[in-house]
C-alpha cells in the first residue's frame, strides 16, 4: 500500500493525502473515526465508491484532524486499486502527524508518479495517457493544455492504434499468404503494399516532424537576450518580469552566468534567458559567462540581439551570423538617450528603463513566437514527447526496410518481419512493448502524489 501528498504540503487550506492498495480501506478503519469524542472504528465494508466520508483521524486515542475522506473502490479509481483520499485540513505539523500514522500502519510512501504507473500497471490509462497526466501538470498555456488533454483523452492513442492495426493487417495477409504458397495463391499485390507502405511512411514522417513545434509548446520558445557587455540585457530582462530579478549596473561585465525564468505573454510560453556580456576578456569567470552565452545563442529558438544605441558595435551582427533571420529580433536599447544619436532602422529602438519601444518589441517576438509554434503540417496531431518521435522514426527504419525487401524482390516473411518491427516500434508508444527501465524512466519524472 502507497500513500503520498496529492497536493503541496505547507500553509494551505486542505491536504489532500492519498493511499492506493488492498489494505487501504482496513489502514482506514484504523485511524478514522466518525466520533470526534471518542475514537470509533468505522465499518470498512460499508464504506460505498465514490462516496465523501466526514470523521476525525485519531492515533492511539487522540485527535489528530478533522478529515474528509473521499472512497473509490477497485477498480473504479484513479489506479485501479482501493483509494482513499484524505483531506485534512493544511499545514505541515497535520501531514507529518497522518503521515507517520500511516507508515505505522503498513503503507509506504509512494515514488514520484507511482500512482499513475500503477493506474497504467492496472490496464486504466495507456503509457502516452500517463504521460500526458504529466504534461496537463506542467503545461502554463492554452495550447499546452490542448496538447495534453489530447493525448490524455484517448485522441493521440487513437491515433497510434488505428496505425499499429494497419500494420497489423498487412503483416497477417503476407503471413496468410505463405500458408497458400504452394497453391500460388496471391492475397497481397506488391505493388499496392508498395504504395501503401509509402503512404505510411509519410503519414510518419508528418507526425515526426510535428515534435519540433510540440516541443515549444510544451516547453516554451527559449528566448535569449545576447549582446556586448552594459548594452542593458538585464535590464531588458528585469523589464519583460517585471521584477528585479538580474543585477543591473553600470560596470560592463555584471551578468557573469547565464539567468533564466518563465514568461507567459499572448498566450505564449517563453523562458527568458539574460546571458554574460560578449566580449574577449581574460577573466576566467567571464570567459566562461561568454562561453555560455554563446552556447545559449545555439540553443534558442529565438535571440534578442541588443545593442547600445549610444555607443553601437559595428560587429554586433557576428554573434548571431549563424542564426538564422527568423530566430533574430534586433534591438537598439537606449533610446531615452537618442536625441544626438542617429537610429538606425534595422531593428526596433527601445528603452528598459522608460519602457518606450517595448509594445514594439513584445509584438515582435510574439509574431516570431507564434510562427514557431503553428506549423504547417496536415496532422491534427502533433508530438510533443521525445520519445514518441524517437518510436516513430525506429518505426519509419523498419518499414524503409520492408519497403527494400519488397523492391528486390524479397520473401513474405522478410517483408513481415520489417513491418512487424515497425509495429512493435509504434506500439512502445502506447506501451504495449514498453520494458521495465522505459517505464521506471517515465514514471520517475513525474510529481509526488501523481
Ligand atoms: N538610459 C538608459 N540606461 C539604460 C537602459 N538600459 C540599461 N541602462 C543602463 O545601462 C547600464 C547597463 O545595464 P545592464 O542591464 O546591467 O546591462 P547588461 O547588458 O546586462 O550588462 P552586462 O551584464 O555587463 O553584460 C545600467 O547602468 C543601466 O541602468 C536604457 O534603456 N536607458
Ligand atoms: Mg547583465
Amino acid at each position: 500500500m502507497i500513500f503520498a501528498p496529492a497536493t503541496l504540503v505547507g500553509s494551505s487550506g486542505i491536504t489532500v493525502i492519498r493511499i492506493s492498495g488492498d489494505e487501504t480501506f482496513s489502514v482506514l478503519a484504523k485511524i478514522f473515526s466518525k466520533s470526534a469524542e471518542e475514537f470509533e472504528p468505522i465499518d470498512a465494508d460499508k464504506l460505498n465508491s465514490h462516496t465523501a466520508q466526514h470523521g476525525y483521524i485519531f492515533h492511539a486515542g487522540s485527535l489528530i484532524d478533522e478529515a474528509v475522506v473521499t472512497i473509490f473502490r477497485a477498480p473504479n479509481s484513479y489506479t485501479g486499486e482501493d483509494v482513499a483520499e484524505i483531506s485534512a485540513h493544511g499545514g505541515s505539523y497535520i501531514y507529518r502527524k497522518i503521515s507517520n500514522l500511516l507508515r505505522s500502519s503498513g503503507c509506504v510512501h509512494a515514488e514520484p508518479g507511482e500512482f499513475s504507473k500503477r493506474a497504467y500497471l492496472n490496464g486504466k490509462m495507456d503509457l502516452a495517457q500517463a504521460e500526458a497526466v504529466a504534461d496537463l501538470i506542467k503545461a502554463k498555456t492554452d495550447q499546452a493544455n490542448d496538447l495534453a488533454l489530447k493525448q490524455l483523452t484517448g485522441k493521440f492513442s487513437g491515433k497510434i492504434k488505428s496505425l499499429r492495426e494497419e500494420l497489423i493487417n498487412y503483416c497477417s495477409l503476407l503471413e496468410l499468404e505463405l500458408d497458400f504458397s504452394e497453391e500460388g495463391i496471391d492475397l497481397v499485390s506488391k505493388d499496392d503494399l508498395l504504395v501503401k507502405i509509402d503512404k505510411l511512411i509519410e503519414r510518419f514522417n508528418n507526425l515526426t516532424r510535428t515534435y519540433e513545434r510540440g516541443k515549444i509548446i510544451l516547453n516554451g520558445v527559449n528566448l535569449a537576450i545576447i549582446g556586448k557587455p552594459n548594452v542593458g540585457k538585464s535590464s531588458i530582462f528585469n523589464y519583460f518580469l517585471n521584477e528585479s530579478r538580474a543585477i543591473v549596473s553600470d560596470i560592463p561585465g555584471t551578468t557573469r552566468d547565464y539567468l533564466q525564468e518563465p514568461l507567459v505573454m499572448d498566450g505564449i510560453q517563453y523562458n527568458l534567458i539574460d546571458t554574460a556580456g560578449i566580449r574577449v576578456t581574460e577573466d576566467i569567470v567571464e570567459k566562461e559567462g561568454v562561453r555560455r552565452s554563446k552556447l545559449k545563442i545555439e540553443e534558442s529558438d529565438l535571440v534578442l540581439e541588443v545593442i547600445d544605441l549610444t555607443n553601437p558595435d559595428p560587429n554586433a551582427d557576428n554573434n548571431v551570423k549563424d542564426v538564422s533571420r527568423e530566430k533574430v529580433v534586433k534591438v537598439y536599447n537606449k533610446v531615452d538617450l537618442a536625441p544626438g544619436f542617429k537610429i538606425p532602422i534595422d531593428g526596433i529602438s527601445i528603452s528598459a528603463i522608460t519602457g518606450e519601444g517595448m509594445d514594439k518589441l513584445h509584438k515582435a517576438i510574439n509574431e516570431k513566437a507564434a510562427a514557431l509554434t503553428t506549423g504547417s503540417e496536415t496532422s491534427d496531431i502533433i508530438i510533443t514527447n521525445e520519445r514518441h518521435r524517437d518510436c516513430l522514426l525506429k518505426s519509419c527504419e523498419y518499414l524503409s526496410g520492408a519497403r527494400e525487401q519488397i523492391l528486390s524482390g524479397g520473401g513474405n516473411e522478410l517483408i513481415s518481419f520489417e513491418i512487424r518491427a515497425a509495429m512493435d516500434s509504434i506500439s512502445e508508444i502506447i506501451g504495449k512493448t514498453a520494458n521495465v527501465d522505459i517505464l521506471n524512466n517515465i514514471f520517475t519524472k513525474f510529481c509526488i502524489g501523481k
